[in-house]
């Protein structure tokens, strides 16, 4: 098994201000790393000459790249552009930077919805490009498989050590408490939480409630991420999971039970439901020796505790 030793190193994660990449910044500070982030302020991401010049400045050696604009079922139908042009160049400018500069290893954040709609579940790895993608994000897959080649191209022509991982649904704290554009663990919290405070009886769910999804608290991807920057190097990606699903209606229940609302779940179908499946076959990082420590209920419980206590500054 290959190994990268994070000692000394000065270590970059961009998007560090996100869900995944803060807990990332979390995880290592249990290593002996120096880590380097850049405020939106600092570095704008989106410009190619600034990235390379940052990144050479400030004598990188590897990199976290887990910045990308992100958003639920909504906002990546809605804003096509936005998820596509921004997604392509900010992972085009640091990858490029990191192979200009000499970053001796980068790890490229991708996501589940890079798989085709009708993939076999769970999806392996070789899934990928075997078919049609999921409409409703088609446009941050197209993005986030264009950073996965990437990764491969510049491995294959320059022999940089670049690898990439493709994490499941992601929640916890730090997310992006938005009814509308988050995703739906923040979003049935914000839900739930607001009937539970309301006195209400229902609270609606978007789509059929039957759609499936995996779930992996962002703790346990920010392990993930550490564990392979050190203990891994290929071309080939790797899915990071629980290798678990469960139907968006059991995890309405779920939230439900944490906040103690004991009301009822109503559907919106008009809303999409959007991929019918959506479970990762994670045997090739088990095999590598990696699985998610959380269990569910504890994670909702942690992002739920979360959102109550900083609710109040996330409106101001
Ligand atoms: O998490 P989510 O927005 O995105 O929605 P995807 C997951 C499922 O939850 C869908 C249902 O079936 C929704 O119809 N759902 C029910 C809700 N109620 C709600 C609600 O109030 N809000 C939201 N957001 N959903 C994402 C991609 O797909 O997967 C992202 O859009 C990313 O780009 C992520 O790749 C991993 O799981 O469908």
């Amino acid at each position: 098994m290959s190994s990268f030793d994070l000692t000394g190193r000065r270590v970059w994660v961009a998007g560090h201000r996100g869900m995944a990449g803060a807990a990332i910044v979390r995880r290592l500070q249990r290593e002996q790393c120096q880590i380097v982030t850049a405020s939106r302020g600092e570095l704008d991401l989106l410009r190619q000459a600034d990235v390379h010049t940052w990144v050479t400045d400030q004598r990188i050696d590897a990199i976290f790249l887990a910045a990308a604009t992100v958003g639920g079922i909504m906002a990546n139908s809605r804003r096509p552009a936005e998820f596509l042009y921004e997604n392509l160049v900010i992972e085009t400018n640091v990858i490029h930077a990191a192979k200009c500069a000499g970053v001796k290893k980068l790890l490229f954040l991708g996501s589940s919805c890079i798989y085709p709609r009708m993939a076999e579940q769970p999806m392996k790895e070789e899934a990928l490009l075997t078919g049609a993608l999921e409409p409703t994000n088609e446009w941050y897959a197209i993005a986030k498989i264009a950073g996965i080649k990437l990764c491969a191209a510049f491995r294959r022509q320059y022999g940089c050590d670049f690898i990439s991982v493709m994490p499941t649904n992601l929640y916890g704290p730090g997310d992006r408490y938005d009814a509308e554009n988050g995703h739906v663990v923040a979003a049935l919290i914000m839900k739930v939480h607001a009937a539970k405070m309301a006195n209400s009886a229902t609270v609606e769910l978007w789509g059929s409630g039957t759609a499936r999804r995996e779930f992996l608290f962002t703790e346990d991807l920010a392990d993930a991420c550490v564990f392979v920057m050190k203990n891994y190097s290929g071309e080939m990606f790797l899915n990071v999971g629980t290798g678990r699903d469960m139907t968006i209606l059991e995890l309405a229940e779920s939230i439900a039970r944490v906040a103690g609302w004991k009301g009822t779940f109503t559907f919106d179908r008009s809303k999409p439901d959007g991929m019918p499946r959506k479970v990762m076959d994670v045997s090739r990082l088990t095999a590598l020796g990696w699985s998610a420590q959380s269990t569910f209920d504890e994670g909702i419980k942690q992002a739920y505790d979360w959102y109550v206590a900083n609710m109040a500054n996330l409106a101001a």
